[in-house]
C-alpha cells in the first residue's frame, strides 16, 4: 500500500471510530539535534576517558558545571525576600530585568534608551528572543517587503529553523575563509549589498559561533554603511557579551555602533553563557524603533506575539539576573567572575596550542589562538570528527566546532593526541 492510500485508510478508519494503529504511525524518526544531541551521545558513553566539548557551556578546570557565586547569593536574597511570590510575571516578564538587560546591551548613555525608543519583552533565552523578534518582524514588516533573512555561512544551526518556522526565506552570506580561517570581509559585503531593501540581517554581536571569527571595528563600520544604504533590518544576536574579551562593553561595541548611527534594529540577549544561567532560560528582545511612540505600539505587538506562545515567560532565572545586574556589589563580582570564565578558557587556547605543536601535528594551529570566545572551529573534516568520537570518546559537532569552555588544562593533552591521531590516521 503507497503511503497515501495507508493514510486514506487511517483516516477513514479514525473517521468510524475504528482505528486498531495509533493515529501517530506514521510518524517518522527524527535525527538528534546536532549540537544539543552531543550531550545525550556523552552522557550514554561509559568510556571513563570520554570528554564533552559540543555544547557551548562554561566548564570548571574539573570539568563540572559553574554556578556563579554571583548568582548563588542572588538566589539566597531571593529566598530570604518575603516579598517574593509566584504570581504570573506581566506578558512582557519583569520589567527591572528588562531595563537592566537592555542597559547592559546598548549602555547606560544611549540616546535609544534616553528616549524611550527601545520595547523589550523578557524571552526564553537567546533562542526564545529571536522566535518572538522573528514572528514579529514576519507579522509586521511592511505587507510589501518580502520576508527574507540573511544568515552568516556558517551559523548557529538553529538561527535556520527559528526564521523558517516564522516564515523567512533564508539566504546566507559569506562568512569564514576556510583557506584563512579569517573573515572572508569582500565576500560578506558583496552578499550583504546584495539583499533586497527590507531584508534582515542576522548579525552575531561577539564571538561568532562556531567560528571565533568577529570583523574589525573597522569592518563593522563599513557594515553598518552597508546596512544603513540597503535598507536591511539588522538583527543582533548577542549570546556571549563578556565571553569575547572578558568585558561587557567592549563586547557590546557593534550593536551600539549601530545604535548611535540611529538605526532601527532588533536584538536577542541571553544570560545562558555569561551569567551561566543555561537552564533557566533567561533572555530579552528589545527592539529600537524611530521614536517613543512607534516603540510603545511595538511593544504592545510583542505581547500579542508572547500570549499564544508561552503566556508569560518564567520569573525564577530573570528575577536572578535582575538581582545580579541591579545590585552594585553582586554586579561587581560577576564581572570579576565573567572575566575569570573568559580568561579560563584564552588560557585553554594557549595549553591546546602548544600540546598540538609538542606533537608536531601537520598544518598551521594559530588559529586556537586568534579565534575568539568559546569555540574553537578547526576545520576538521566529518570522518575525522567521527573518528575523535568513536575511537577516542571526544564528544563535538560534526562540523569540527570544539568548545574551548568544556576543555582544562588535565584534558587538554588528551585532546591534542586525539586530534594528532585522527589528523594523520583518519
Ligand atoms: N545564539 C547563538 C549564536 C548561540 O550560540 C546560542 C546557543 C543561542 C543563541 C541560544 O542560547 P540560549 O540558551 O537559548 O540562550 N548556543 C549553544 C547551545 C545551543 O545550541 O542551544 C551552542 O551552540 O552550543
Amino acid at each position: 500500500m503507497s503511503p497515501e492510500d495507508r493514510m486514506e485508510v487511517l483516516t477513514r478508519q479514525l473517521c468510524a471510530g475504528q482505528s486498531t494503529e495509533s493515529n501517530w504511525e506514521h510518524v517518522q524518526q527524527a535525527p538528534p539535534d546536532p549540537i544539543i544531541g552531543v550531550t545525550d551521545a556523552w552522557r550514554a558513553d561509559p568510556d571513563p576517558r570520554k570528554l564533552n566539548l559540543g555544547v557551548g557551556a562554561y566548564r570548571t578546570e574539573e570539568g563540572k558545571p559553574y554556578v556563579l557565586k554571583a548568582v548563588r547569593e542572588a538566589e539566597q536574597q531571593i529566598l530570604a525576600d518575603p516579598a517574593m511570590n509566584k504570581e504570573y510575571l506581566p506578558i512582557s516578564g519583569n520589567p527591572e530585568f528588562n531595563r537592566l538587560a537592555r542597559t547592559l546591551a546598548l549602555g547606560p548613555g544611549s540616546s535609544a534608551i534616553q528616549q524611550n525608543r527601545v520595547a523589550t519583552v523578557q524571552a526564553l533565552s537567546g533562542t526564545g528572543a529571536l522566535r518572538v523578534g522573528a514572528e514579529f518582524l514576519s507579522m509586521h514588516l511592511p505587507a510589501s517587503i518580502p520576508r527574507i533573512v540573511y544568515l552568516p555561512n556558517p551559523t548557529w544551526g538553529n538561527h535556520k529553523s527559528i526564521f523558517a518556522k516564522a516564515g523567512f526565506q533564508v539566504r546566507e552570506y559569506r562568512y569564514f575563509d576556510a583557506a584563512t580561517r579569517g573573515l572572508n570581509f569582500a565576500g560578506m559585503v558583496a552578499d550583504v549589498s546584495a539583499a533586497p531593501p527590507g531584508s534582515v540581517l542576522l548579525l552575531h554581536a561577539c564571538a561568532h559561533n562556531p567560528t571565533g571569527v568577529d570583523p574589525s571595528p573597522e569592518q563593522w563600520s563599513r557594515l553598518l554603511e552597508v546596512a544603513r544604504s540597503g535598507g536591511l533590518v539588522p538583527f543582533f544576536d548577542m549570546a556571549y557579551q563578556g565571553f569575547a574579551s572578558g568585558d561587557l562593553d567592549a563586547d557590546a561595541a557593534s550593536v551600539r555602533l549601530f545604535l548611535e548611527a540611529g538605526l532601527e534594529l532588533v536584538l536577542a540577549q541571553s544570560f545562558a553563557k555569561n551569567m551561566g544561567l543555561y537552564g533557566e532560560r533567561a533572555g530579552a528582545l528589545s527592539v529600537v524603533s524611530k521614536t517613543k511612540e512607534v516603540a510603545t505600539r511595538v511593544e504592545s505587538q510583542l505581547k500579542l506575539v508572547v500570549r499564544p506562545m508561552y503566556s508569560n515567560p518564567p520569573m525564577h532565572g530573570a528575577a536572578i539576573a535582575a538581582r545580579v545586574m541591579g545590585d552594585p556589589k553582586l554586579n561587581a563580582l560577576w564581572k570579576e567572575e565573567l572575566r575569570g570564565m573568559a580568561e579560563r578558557i584564552k588560557s585553554m587556547r594557549q595549553v591546546l596550542y602548544d600540546q598540538l605543536v609538542a606533537r608536531n601535528v601537520p598544518g598551521d594551529w594559530s588559529f586556537v589562538l586568534k579565534q575568539i570566545g568559546m569555540f574553537s572551529f578547526t576545520g576538521m573534516t566529518r570522518h575525522q570528527c567521527e573518528q575523535l568520537v568513536s575511537k577516542w570518546h571526544v564528544h563535538l559537532t560534526l562540523d569540527g566546532r570544539i568548545s574551548m569552555a568544556g576543555l582544562s588544562a588535565a584534558t587538554a593533552p588528551y585532546l591534542a593526541e586525539a586530534i594528532a591521531d585522527v589528523i594523520q590516521n583518519a
